[in-house]
């Protein structure tokens, strides 16, 4: 899927700004006719993108979980020849469904990942639109993240995991337009997908060209521009700047990819462009390479998450982000727990920061795991894949957070199968990349997703939920996890440890929720990760403080950030500057 891009053959208009919603519990907003437009004085204003709940927290909206609407109006410009118009919707959460002019558009594919909407018979070019989406931030119950409600805690009988809202993980289920909508303009004969193949000699393109059309690709920067032509329907260009410049996130150098398209008379038909970076990632026995040498992978589990904004995209936040990650030292993120917005990955690529991408699949519980869950999480890879796969900085595919989370038995005997189908699927899609999953401590060392991953991820958390404020009773635990985990031969990285820390909390001596216990917690699992052979790296749960649906284990907030949520650095964000910069 190409991003919005303006230049001389594609235009993107961004429809950020104030809309106004309508909610509708008990979904009755079509037969009132909502899809045609909402009647402004039952509507209330909303700023997309942005999530629903803070910003309406005071008319009753803040746990909203359900339909509501969203509507605005704009001018669709007279097209020019051969042109076509489409909007594209960065993330609707979790699913929506879309009417132009009282029309229906079409509908979004897996949760947080992009999806189009043809204007083409829809709307008359040079006339306003009326654009109205029936937003749901309800899962659906065989997605690859299931649905969870009130009474199947009630049913189960377990009273004491039970989430306002409802909620099967640990972050706050934040509903509404959460990335930009862009009008779109484009040529319909121009590209509509191309693969990138990256590598640290060469970068080599491929798409698939019409009857009489030529590609002209072309990588420039640093002095130098490096041309190759193709045509036909498997078109391929291999562009190799000489010298290479190589990518990693202590250099981030990036080249820009023009590909243009040409009719046979010589017209320009296609323009897309994208800024991309040599370098290559690899799994070699218990270790992983970063072009060619061993890397050790420092970083976060993070979350879209900020106040009032909620998961709405909030650029200051995001480029705030990266200079706190830079000032940590920090090497690597893995999108925990969902695909995070493309803004995002265009500063990864920009700022120098490898990326772990990971598929929206949370505890996935295989008591109730059935064919179209696996259909749903197939789709849900694919289209990350799809997304994602020309990213320089993507390194690895994650295809689920702790499923088995409930250590229930037919996640031994069901998810084997499961997994071998998931991963071959992934792997078919994209062989270039390594393929993992975060186990959790209840689905054992002996996982059978770890069978079919590359690279091995574990979430630990000895040392809080068990042997509280005990950390040499939870490095041992730690490390005997290692030493059973790396019998498999593959490299481990643990991809999430952490403690909470209440900013203010002090104690001389080892008291969880205090600051200290955090910095020290994070030191002792940093000193045994850079000590075992196996083990590649740690990512901290988490980068900052971010809230969560409510539960009595949580103030308000997860507080195992390192920063706060409004990113002011805790005690252990100096601890962890001093353990992972050179110059800390
Ligand atoms: C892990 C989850 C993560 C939680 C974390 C915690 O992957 O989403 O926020 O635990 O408990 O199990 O803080």
């Amino acid at each position: 899927m190409i991003r919005p891009l303006d230049n001389a053959r594609r235009s993107a208009r961004d429809l950020s700004g104030v809309w106004h919603i309508a909610f509708d519990p008990d979904e009755s907003g079509e037969a009132q006719g909502w899809h045609r437009g909402l009647a402004r004085e039952s509507a209330l204003p909303i700023a997309v993108p942005g999530s629903w709940n803070e910003q309406l927290a005071e008319v009753g909206y803040m746990n909203y979980v359900g339909s509501a609407w969203l509507e605005t109006r704009f001018w669709l410009p007279p097209l020019g020849p051969g042109d076509e118009a489409v909007l594209r919707f960065g993330s609707v959460d979790y699913h929506a469904e879309v009417w132009v002019n009282g029309q229906p558009a079409g509908r979004s594919g897996a949760a947080m990942l992009p999806f189009e909407v043809p204007l083409d018979g829809l709307a008359k070019p040079g006339s306003e639109v009326t654009l109205v989406v029936r937003v749901s931030n309800l899962l659906p119950v065989d997605g690859p993240t299931q649905r969870v409600t009130q009474s199947d805690y009630i049913t189960e009988g377990r009273y004491r995991d039970e989430y306002l809202p409802a909620v099967r993980f640990d972050f706050f289920p934040y509903g509404g337009i959460n990335r930009p909508v862009y009008l779109i303009t484009r040529p319909k004969a121009g590209l509509r997908d191309y693969r990138l193949a990256i590598d640290m000699a060469a970068l080599e393109v491929r798409c698939a060209l019409r009857d009489g059309q030529r590609l002209v690709g072309s990588l420039s920067g640093f002095g130098g521009t490096w041309r190759g032509e193709a045509e036909g329907p498997d078109a391929a260009v291999r562009l190799a700047p000489d010298p290479a410049r190589l990518w990693s996130p202590e250099e981030p150098n990036l080249y820009t990819l023009q590909l243009d398209v040409y009719a046979a008379d010589g017209t320009l038909i296609d323009r897309v462009t994208q800024r991309v970076g040599l370098r290559n990632f690899a799994v070699e026995g218990r270790q992983v390479l970063l072009n060619g040498a061993p890397y050790t992978l420092k970083g976060f589990g993070k979350h879209e998450d900020s106040p009032i904004h909620g998961r709405g995209l909030n650029g200051p936040q995001m480029i705030k982000d990266f200079r706190l990650l830079k000032w940590c030292g920090a090497n690597s993120v893995r999108t925990s727990h969902y695909p995070y917005a493309e803004e995002f990955l265009d500063l990864a690529d920009e700022i120098g920061l490898l990326v772990i991408d990971e598929v929206f699949s949370i505890n996935l519980d295989f008591r109730k795991v059935n064919a179209a869950t696996l259909a749903a999480h197939k789709q849900a890879a694919a289209e990350l894949i799809a997304r994602d796969i020309n990213r320089t900085c993507v390194i690895a595919w994650s295809l689920a957070n702790e499923p088995g989370y409930l250590a229930e038995p037919d996640y031994r005997t069901e998810s084997p199968a499961y997994w071998r189908d998931l991963f071959g699927h992934a792997r078919a899609l994209d062989p270039s990349r390594p393929l993992t999953h975060a186990n959790v401590g209840y689905a054992g060392n002996d996982d059978p997703a770890f069978a079919e991953a590359d690279l091995l991820m574990i979430n630990r958390y000895h040392g809080w939920y068990s042997e509280p404020a005990q950390l040499d009773r939870a490095t041992a635990r730690l490390n005997a996890d290692f030493d059973a985990i790396a019998a498999h031969g593959k490299p481990i990285l643990v991809a999430e440890f952490g403690a909470d820390a209440l900013a203010g909390q002090h104690a001389s001596y080892d008291q969880l929720f205090t600051e200290e216990y955090q910095a020290s917690f994070i030191r002792a699992y940093w000193q045994a990760i850079t000590a075992h052979p196996a083990v590649v790296g740690g990512h901290i749960w988490a980068f900052a403080d971010f809230r969560t649906a409510q539960h009595g284990r949580r103030v308000v907030q997860n507080l195992k950030g390192v920063f706060t949520r409004t990113r002011e650095p805790k005690l252990a964000a100096w601890a962890v500057r001093e353990l992972w910069r050179d110059d800390g």
